[in-house]
């Protein structure tokens, strides 16, 4: 928490400069002309700088917030090291993460998105998802971002179109992991159209209510919660709706291991070690029971109908 977002909760009154900060990004934002009173209160409840509102429908933060620290300096990027308490130092030195986001392939409507605008388009909200990463350690987040349904209902994806192919940037010169062809880089992931359209499935540019470092996948990025974490890529460039199942980057590098789906579940061990629990991080008393789905079984469950889920992929 900044002292500013401090400062902005313990005076009820907001002093003057806030307000001249505020107003000028939400007029750089391209809401100049909402007037800061018909804001819902919860609006203004964020950071000054990036207006996300909280979605208090999505709130599992009973077993607490993982720490802010935490979040941004224990990551999973291979682009630049893989060893997680690395990397938010070795990233900085990455001077161009993705301007913008292409959205082609089986759609009536292809088009290239800035990242600054898709703020701005399509709104940010501000949803606390439990997060699972297939090595067994867990998080609690919140990430400021918004349906990824919205942004492919607006280029209109073609009856043909069954998966939906995530791809995030190629650039050896300044991440030293692309630099190794041990992976066959760049980082794909994939959908089926139905999960992407899952209210769950978001587009994420923020996490604490400000824009996403570049640890966490700036500038924007996939959270899928029911799924092991390595779906929800970083740093996206392009996403493709296509007929065919993408072969992602951890299907071609270990198929034994990992599959398409990749939805958490306790009763199906990875093959080099147990699903039946986590650790959830900066937690002094040891783990906790992983939840099938990770939790989220009402919301997709349906979505797998008729599958044999104990089958890793
Ligand atoms: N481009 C890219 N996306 C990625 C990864 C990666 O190495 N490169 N790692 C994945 C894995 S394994 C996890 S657990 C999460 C980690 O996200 P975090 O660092 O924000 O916690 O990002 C996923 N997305
Ligand atoms: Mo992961």
């Amino acid at each position: 928490m900044t002292k500013q977002y401090k400062q902005l909760r313990e005076n009820k009154v907001t002093p003057e400069k806030h307000f001249w900060n505020r107003r000028s990004f939400i007029q750089a934002m391209g809401l100049g002309s909402v007037s800061l009173l018909s804001l819902p209160k919860s609006a203004l409840a964020v950071q000054a700088g990036f207006p996300s509102e909280k979605n208090p429908d999505y709130n599992d933060s009973f077993d607490g917030l993982t720490k802010e620290e935490l979040v941004t300096n224990y990551n999973n990027f291979y682009e630049f090291s893989t060893d997680k308490k690395e990397v938010a130092e070795i990233v900085q030195d990455w001077n161009q993460p993705p301007e913008t986001l292409e959205v082609s392939g089986m759609v009536h409507q292809p088009q290239t998105f800035g990242a600054e605008e898709l703020a701005k388009i399509f709104g940010l909200e501000q949803r606390i998802y439990r997060f699972r990463c297939v090595e067994a350690w867990s998080m609690v987040v919140p990430w400021d971002g918004f349906p990824l349904r919205k942004l492919l209902d607006r280029v209109k994806p073609m009856g043909s179109a069954k998966y939906v192919k995530f791809t995030s940037f190629l650039d050896p010169e300044s991440a030293p992991g692309q630099q190794r062809d041990y992976y066959p880089w760049p980082y794909v992931e994939g959908l089926r159209l139905d999960e992407a359209m899952n209210d769950l499935t978001l587009l994420v540019g923020g996490v604490y209510g400000k824009p996403l470092p570049k640890q966490n996948g700036s500038p924007w990025r996939l959270i899928v919660p029911w799924k092991y974490g390595f779906k929800s890529i970083k740093s996206i460039v392009r996403i493709e709706l296509t007929d065919t199942m993408p072969t992602s980057l951890w299907m071609a590098a270990g198929p034994s291991e990992y599959g398409f789906y990749a939805n958490v579940n306790p009763e199906v061990d990875h093959p080099r070690w147990s699903q039946k629990r986590e650790r959830p991080l900066g937690n002094w008393f040891g783990k906790i029971d992983t939840l099938m789905f990770n939790g989220y079984t009402d919301q997709v469950a349906h979505l797998y109908q008729g599958m044999d889920l104990k089958r890793f992929y």
